[in-house]
């Protein structure tokens, strides 16, 4: 954590050495003096000088290098090995809903398995009429979808239950990316392999030292499941489970089976480690809540925030996420004043169906402290509830499904960091 103070201590100073900060009273340019005086405007610089790189030199492209802090971190003290641990989205650094492929966080159990597509063979066995497996080259000729989804690991916001830990959106909220799937509804694959009448579940089995597995529900494997091997286009990246994942939209991330190997249709729940021992909400009351599978309707204001403090006074950007495991979003609302008055967010972008949705809110800073809240609705109704909400039903011994309003305090000089309301 320390370290991650520093970062965003270290951003700002640098951004109020080069004198940005509050220095402009508006979101309009500086006076004609001030350009006068620029370099940047008066002298003819090396890039208008000189021929640059020629299209061979960078086959497959990467961000500008001045965007080399916008990378994915991980929080040290959190996990004890590198192999089972995880690293977070850096939002704050990004606007739209789709999430680059190559910052997409990271939550594995073993490792990054390496695998070779030619030697990939995905088994479908348990109570089916003819087992099957298949190569990559099998699934495509399947007919294929496209569908934007959210994917959030049921511990995302899980240092919260006991108040604010973690000073940064990306490490609050890091653990959720979006991105396009391109695949085989799995109800293709088991119509293939013709379910029994006595199946009920669908054990997925990842391919990775960790063997992750997990249980799907058959109605939920039938209805909407893909048996994704792209993202944004591009075949998945190792990271996420190349070459093939499975996509359970709307549901926690750890039922998203990277490096999906068998599918194993059962009667009953598989009681797999992932969802006894792991990914059950330990409740106020001491007893444990198991398949809490949907992920329920969240948001969190991406900037200002801990590591995106406020840089100028008069016009400003405020922007954010929301999304939700039941379906679309409907209404975003916004507090600049810790829940006095909240306005309406400013929807932008395609609204998608369990897909984050972007929100904006213009208003004006003259340099007053704020306290900023988001507050989601979902198209069932449902509003996102105050952490307070969510403790009185399950306590602070939680980990998972923390869908509590998130507050930023912005203070006087720009600096944002994460706290509480009491
Ligand atoms: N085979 C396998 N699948 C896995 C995991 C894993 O370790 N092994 N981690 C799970 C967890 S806990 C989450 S939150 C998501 C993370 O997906 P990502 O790495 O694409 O962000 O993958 C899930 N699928
Ligand atoms: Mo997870």
């Amino acid at each position: 954590m320390a370290e991650q103070d520093k970062t965003s201590r270290r951003g700002f100073l640098a951004a109020a050495a080069a004198g940005s900060v509050l220095a402009a009273s508006g979101a309009h340019a500086q006076g004609a003096g001030a350009r006068a005086a620029d370099k940047a405007i008066t002298e003819l610089p090396d890039w208008s000088k000189y021929l640059g790189d020629g299209v061979a030199d960078r086959p497959y492209g990467k961000p500008s290098k001045f965007e080399a802090h916008v990378v994915r971190r991980d929080v040290e003290w959190l996990t004890a090995s590198r192999q089972s641990s995880v690293n977070f989205t850096p939002l704050h650094e990004l606007d739209g809903i789709i999430t680059p492929s190559g910052l997409c966080f990271e939550r594995h159990h073993g490792g990054i398995a390496e695998i070779d597509p030619r030697q990939y063979r995905l088994m479908i066995n348990g109570l089916v009429d003819k087992e099957l497996v298949f190569t990559i080259e099998d699934l495509k000729r399947f007919p294929r979808i496209n569908r934007v989804h959210f994917l959030e690991c049921a511990a995302n916001s899980g240092m919260e239950w006991r108040g604010s830990q973690l000073n940064g959106c990306q490490f609050t909220h890091g653990m959720v990316h979006n991105v396009m799937y391109t695949g085989v509804p799995l109800k293709h694959l088991l119509n293939e392999a013709g379910v029994r009448t006595n199946a009920r579940w669908v054990m997925a089995e990842g391919a990775d030292s960790s063997g992750m597995n997990r249980s799907i529900p058959l109605a939920k494997a039938l209805d909407d499941c893909i048996v994704a091997f792209r993202m944004n286009g591009e075949m998945l990246r190792p990271e996420q489970g190349y070459p093939v994942r499975l996509v359970v939209p709307g549901w926690e991330g750890n039922m998203w089976v990277k490096w999906l190997r068998r599918l194993e249709v059962t009667d009953m729940a598989h009681l797999a480690r992932e969802e006894t021992s792991k990914y059950t909400d330990l409740m106020a009351d001491g007893r444990s809540r198991r398949f809490t599978f949907v992920m329920d309707c969240k948001s969190v204001v991406t900037n200002p925030s801990p590591q995106a403090p406020l840089l100028a006074k008069g016009q400003n950007v405020l922007s954010g996420l929301a999304w939700s495991g039941r379906g679309t979003i409907r209404r975003v609302d916004v507090t600049l004043d810790g829940g006095r008055n909240w306005r309406e967010a400013r929807i932008d972008g395609p609204v998608l169906n369990q897909s984050l949705t972007r929100f904006y809110v213009d208003f004006d800073w003259q340099g007053q402290e704020m306290m900023i809240q988001s507050r989601a609705h979902d198209s069932t109704g449902y509003v996102q509830p105050t952490k307070d909400e969510l403790r009185k039903v399950r306590g602070v011994n939680n980990i998972y499904h923390n869908n509590g309003i998130q507050t930023w305090l912005v203070r006087s000089n720009g600096e944002t960091e994460n706290v509480e309301i009491a």
